[in-house]
């Protein structure tokens, strides 16, 4: 639908003039802090800039329709958006751009993101909820193009959830499911492959969610002639337009600079998505960027001349000022009245950033210069570190670094010496680094109260007799109770609903909780993970299934970027407790074998990653992670489901602690740490090692990420004196990560005395059939044998040579 300039119908006409120039107000404003922003990364006070020039018309339409409740997924280009919402004042802009690290001034991220990545808080300064539905939110961006797209998807389907599942104390994230989740993309970034998964799925569920594409035909340096088949997305995605038979998309196309079209467009779009539960997609076209892409570059050297005059004249906030001038709506004079006075503004908004930002940096660089004096009068080397104060006092604009550099550095002339002023000396330099540290890495994981690590465990109870079932039973009378539980919690997944999942883990659940509770979803991995992550933005609590664990790769840059850095990004002040369930480790051959742990401990840190052995564990993990606000990773062994396990009668109740690992066999040689399927071949292993005199004691990891919090490994090696990890992953892959752990981390290379050794799987890929394991994974004959050449190693005589 191609929507023509007609003025809004809903508002009086004096209150549409008011509306315009407040609009122009803010176009102006965010221009112009684009214009200064460049400067001051070009002057060097700041070290990046994107900005939102050329954009703002569109915003200030989406900005007019967006209600609170409502939920922004987008990207760097947003500020005006973000600024019509008094969401971001100038100031705060500023303060983006100098990486100020102080949340009350850069509420965006403290300092850690770039500018242009926008975020509202979610969460009090404890840690609970905030009432959302009272104020407009936005999810915090990354950098990555079409990142936005999975988490928009969820944002969108928690209002349908909310419209149409009871959930209990509900009222403080959604009002019937009446709000809408708003995406906007660049039209380059259409091209990522989860851009159309994305549009995909939202046409299939049916969410409310309207995506704006800012089309300026490039991306970078990249016409769209190289992006888009017939270089317009909304011509090549008209298939996805909803008519009277089928379901699917509005799709609406909208020139950037044309108001009245926009307001039209936005008011439209807003009414059909939050209404009707239908997904909206706005193709703005003829966007500009008046500064070209961001300050690392200049549009000249690939814009034609004949381009760059287009940009000129088409500029949105030029043909706006044209409009409001040919409407009568203001004059010439109180336009440049207006913008005069906007300029002076933005100029001192700038001012006091970089004061405010300097401040404290001054503040401590006064004290240091005094301590730094000082020691120099008092020390053998007065003259080096005289030198050093010299050159602090030379910077005018201190940052943390210079001073803590500068500090560290002069502690160095100190070495030997004892004063009282090197004592304060080192106290400051203790104490400043250890506060900025803090500004920079805290917030990783959850440090409230709240956290699953403070869940007390509930072992698992038996009835005298208990009876012995498949694995998969335990899981799903575990899911069941919580299912009853937890009116929040739902899962999702390929083949999760109506068989109840490829293990049949959930059978039964979705005839009892329904469709939307227990729910069949496309192949689609990345926008699966994007759905949990938005929907637990929003105060649910959704499981959300990949099927394997090996295909969890489609997903994974969802996981890393998105999922993973949420509560780091947001410094806490967001969060997405959303539980990834799937299975792993070895089963059959290069598909359905994967134990890629390494490359995974590695990407998630911020989410937990936990391995159970068993299903029981693995219930209690899920029970754990329910009572706690954190995202995890859990594997269950894709070859434990028909295996038998004692039934708990606490089921729903049972919770394993995380972060805590269990001896599962006692024993006094060499302490063989493991986790996951391996662990059954660890105890055989064990087993025959008794038979030859050797009293290994197993450990089972559990928890990779957080692991051992209580150190536990640590006392087994005191006792054994030896450690031998085994996996199923690549060498150098987990085990590497495990061995780091015990042997740097809690310091057992002081209790070895045999050097602490690997067993992994070969660096290829699990070849398929009982052979295939047997050769690719490590087996107990690998592990009896490796064991066994450790204890020779260390008394040849009592152990003869094996082979
Ligand atoms: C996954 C990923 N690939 C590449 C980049 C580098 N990059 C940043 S912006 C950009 C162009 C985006 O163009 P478009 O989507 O049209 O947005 P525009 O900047 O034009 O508004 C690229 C390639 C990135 N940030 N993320
Ligand atoms: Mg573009």
């Amino acid at each position: 639908m191609n929507i023509n300039s007609e003025a809004s119908n809903d508002i009086s006409f004096d209150d549409f003039q008011l509306q315009i120039l407040k609009d122009y107000e803010i176009a102006v404003t965010s221009r112009e802090c684009s214009l200064l922003g460049r400067r001051e990364v070009l002057t060097g006070k700041a070290k990046f800039g994107i900005f939102g020039d050329g954009k703002e018309l569109p915003q200030l339409a989406m900005a007019r329709s967006f209600r609170d409740g409502d939920f922004r997924s987008g990207y760097y280009r947003d500020q005006t958006f973000m600024m019509a919402l008094n969401l971001l004042t100038p100031k705060d802009f500023f303060h983006g751009l100098y990486a100020t690290t102080d949340i009350t001034k850069d509420p965006m991220s403290a300092g850690r993101q770039m500018g242009g990545h926008f975020t509202t808080f979610s969460l009090n300064e404890d840690g609970s909820w905030r009432d959302l539905t009272k104020q407009k939110n936005s999810s915090a961006d990354i950098s990555c193009t079409a990142g936005q797209m999975p988490r928009l998807l969820g944002l969108a389907q928690a209002s349908k959830i909310y419209r149409n599942v009871k959930v209990k104390n509900s009222s403080k994230f959604s009002d019937n499911g009446n709000e809408v989740a708003w995406g906007t993309i660049g039209n380059a970034s259409t091209s990522e492959g989860v851009f159309f998964e994305t549009i995909n799925a939202a046409g299939v569920l049916q969410v409310p969610m309207v995506i704006s594409i800012w089309d300026d035909n490039y991306g970078i340096s990249v016409h769209a002639k190289h992006q888009t088949t017939k270089e317009d997305i909304s011509k090549i995605l008209a298939g996805f337009q909803r008519d009277e038979k089928n379901k699917g998309f509005e799709i609406l196309k909208v020139k950037g600079w044309d108001y009245t079209a926009l307001i039209h467009a936005y008011e439209n779009a807003s009414d059909i998505a939050r209404d009707e539960h239908v997904p909206v997609l706005i193709h703005i076209t003829e966007l500009t960027q008046p500064q070209g892409h961001s300050t690392s570059g200049s549009h000249e050297r690939y814009k034609s001349e004949e381009r760059l005059q287009w940009e000129k004249d088409n500029d949105c906030n030029k043909r706006y000022r044209e409009w409001i001038l040919e409407n009568r709506i203001a004059t010439e004079e109180e336009l440049k009245t207006l913008e005069k006075n906007i300029k002076r503004l933005v100029r001192s908004a700038r001012k006091e950033a970089w004061e405010e930002f300097l401040a404290p940096h001054r503040e401590q660089k006064k004290i240091l210069v005094n301590l730094l004096e000082n020691a120099a009068n008092s020390s053998i080397n007065k003259n080096f570190i005289a030198k050093i104060k010299n050159d602090l006092i030379a910077i005018e604009e201190p940052i943390k670094k210079d001073m803590a550099s500068k500090a560290r550095k002069a502690l160095r002339y100190l070495l030997g010496e004892s004063s009282k002023e090197k004592d304060l000396l080192v106290a400051w330099t203790n104490k400043f680094l250890e506060e900025s540290q803090t500004k920079f890495s805290s917030f990783l994981y959850n440090e409230q109260s709240n956290n699953a690590l403070n869940v007390p465990e509930v072992k698992p109870s038996y009835d005298p007799e208990p009876a012995l079932v498949d694995g998969r039973l335990i899981l799903r009378d575990n899911f069941d109770v919580l299912f009853e539980k937890y009116s929040q919690a739902l899962i999702f997944g390929e083949d999760s609903g109506a068989i109840g999942d490829v293990n049949q883990g959930l059978e039964g659940l979705q005839k009892k909780y329904g469709e939307l509770r227990v729910a069949d979803v496309g192949i689609r991995e990345a926008s699966i993970i994007g759905q949990g992550i938005g929907m637990a933005m929003r105060g649910l609590r959704p499981i959300a299934e990949i099927q394997y664990l090996d295909y969890i790769f489609y997903a994974l840059f969802t996981l890393t970027d998105d999922l993973a850095t949420l509560l780091y990004r947001t410094v806490g002040k967001q969060r997405a407790p959303l539980i990834v369930r799937t299975r792993g480790h070895r089963l059959e051959g290069i598909w359905h074998s994967g134990s890629q742990m390494g490359g995974l401990i590695h990407l998630l840190r911020g989410m937990y990653i936990l391995v159970p052995r068993n299903m029981t564990i693995a219930a209690g993990f899920y029970n754990t992670l329910m009572k706690g606000n954190e995202p995890a990773l859990l594997i269950e062994s894709l070859n434990g489901y028909r295996l038998k396990e004692p039934r708990p009668n606490n089921l729903g109740e049972l919770c394993t602690p995380i972060g805590v690992v269990e001896v599962v066999r006692p024993g006094e040689d060499i302490t063989l740490l493991s986790y996951g399927s391996t662990l059954r071949i660890v105890m055989q292993a064990a087993n025959e090692l008794k038979e030859v005199g050797i009293d290994a004691e197993v450990v089972d990891a559990q928890s990779l990420l957080p692991f051992d919090l209580r150190q536990d490994v640590l006392k087994s090696v005191k006792k054994t004196s030896r450690l031998l990890v085994i996996d199923e992953d690549v060498p150098g892959g987990c085990s590497a990560y495990l061995t780091h752990e015990v042997v740097e981390k809690q310091g057992a290379y002081e209790y070895l005395d045999s050097a602490p050794q690997t067993i992994t799987a070969k660096p290829h890929r699990p070849a398929y059939a009982t052979d295939g394991d047997y050769f690719s994974k490590p087996n107990s004959e690998d592990i009896f044998e490796k064991v066994y050449n450790i204890m020779h190693e260390s008394n040849p005589v009592y152990f003869p040579k094996l082979r």
